[in-house]
């Protein structure tokens, strides 16, 4: 009889942890756009596990919202850098009622996606794309955790001009909203600082022989090159700008070409020493939890890691920590969270202006020695 009771409260006992541990679970989409393929797919691989990492984390923190246990799940989506495809895939966010999105990574197509994510009321945070102008609708939904093109361009412009003491420089940019936005600040503070700009040549973030536009520039005869666009034209113009002999030019650009990868596309070039890129943010090992992020970083995605992927972390982060204090995973009611946002990152503690931009963004000047990025700041 005894034995029998026991039997009875072993019982009771195991329903109630099992009803315990029936605790509804609810899957929350994160929504991640990146070029992730074509030629600045390595941009977008590192932007995605940065995000990947983040729900990882999350994950594992057992978080409840709105008293249901909840599991982060990546709805990742490949913009190609289109702007056209930008949008298409913004709207299929939307469509499937993702709770944010990180993203996107180009300029070009985070601005015409911005007002897609707006007028379906969904919020996202950009980690890399620094036009100006995303911010400048003042839309609710639009997010930058990351220095803009203001802080980049104007940056390596007093760099050249008070630093390096260089008097004429020529420029190009790939006609993309990013390229053309950062090269005009760039164009702008250094005529500010009374340099010359002794040329102005075009291309595209498609092109990989630029011979024509450089043998023009040589005959200009300027001290540096200014390129606003990627790494991936960045590369093989080092290598055309040494075989055209101008190995004393130095080459300035934003955080489009101060990627790992430029290591490898500029071949072996000796003009890599000539680099000098800027990238918003505090350089990894000045980041709050930098170092120790990028070592796990680097253990989970051998040889991935490019730029933005601290940043991509911790834009999840920011939205889901958003989602805690409104107790809701609604973004129609968490949005109104992100204004109040105080959030200690791995990259920084975040928080916001009124318009969206990250208030005290931080800056890093950054050069290539010996085939390494190296931070001068
Ligand atoms: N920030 C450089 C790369 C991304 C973009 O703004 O287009």
């Amino acid at each position: 009889m005894q034995m029998k009771l026991k039997l009875a409260v072993a019982a009771a006992i195991a329903a109630v942890a099992g009803m315990a541990g029936a605790q509804p679970v609810q899957v929350v989409k994160i929504g991640h756009v990146a070029p992730m393929s074509g030629p600045q797919a390595h941009y977008g691989r590192d932007n995605e596990n940065g995000v990947l990492m983040a729900i990882e984390d999350l994950n594992k923190q057992n978080i409840v919202i709105g008293g249901k246990k909840i599991k982060f799940e990546i709805a990742a989506e490949d913009d190609a850098a289109d702007p056209k495809q930008g949008t298409a895939v913004a709207q299929k966010l939307c469509d499937a009622k993702v709770a944010g999105v990180v993203g996107h990574l180009n300029s070009g197509t985070t601005i015409p996606a911005s007002r897609v994510y707006h007028d379906c009321g969904i919020p996202h945070i950009t980690g890399a794309a620094t036009n100006p102008d995303l911010t400048k609708p003042k839309y609710n939904t639009t997010y930058r955790i990351i220095a803009n093109d203001n802080a980049l361009g104007a940056g390596l412009a007093f760099y050249a001009a008070d630093t390096l003491k260089l008097k004429k420089v020529a420029i190009i940019d790939d006609r993309t909203a990013y390229g053309e936005g950062v090269a005009e600040v760039f164009k702008k503070t250094a005529l500010s600082k009374g340099m010359q700009v002794v040329g102005e040549e075009y291309t595209t973030d498609k092109a990989t022989d630029f011979m024509a536009i450089l043998t023009s520039i040589k005959s200009k005869n300027p001290d540096a090159i200014f390129y606003g666009g990627m790494d991936a034209q960045a590369g093989p113009m080092l290598r055309q700008i040494e075989q055209l002999g101008m190995s004393k030019v130095k080459f300035f650009g934003g955080d489009g070409i101060c990627t790992q990868k430029i290591i490898e596309l500029s071949g072996g070039a000796k003009t890599l020493n000539n680099v000098v890129c800027a990238e918003g943010g505090s350089s990894i090992a000045k980041m709050p939890g930098g170092l120790a992020w990028k070592k796990r970083y680097d253990e989970k995605y051998p040889n991935q890691f490019q730029i933005y992927s601290p940043f991509t972390y911790d834009a999840t982060f920011v939205l889901v920590d958003a989602m805690k204090r409104a107790n809701s995973v609604d973004p129609k009611v968490y949005l109104k969270e992100l204004p109040k946002t105080h959030f200690k990152g791995v990259t920084a503690t975040i928080a916001f202006e009124p318009n969206g931009e990250m208030k005290n963004p931080a800056m890093t000047l950054s050069v290539y020695k010996d085939g390494k990025k190296v931070a001068l700041n």
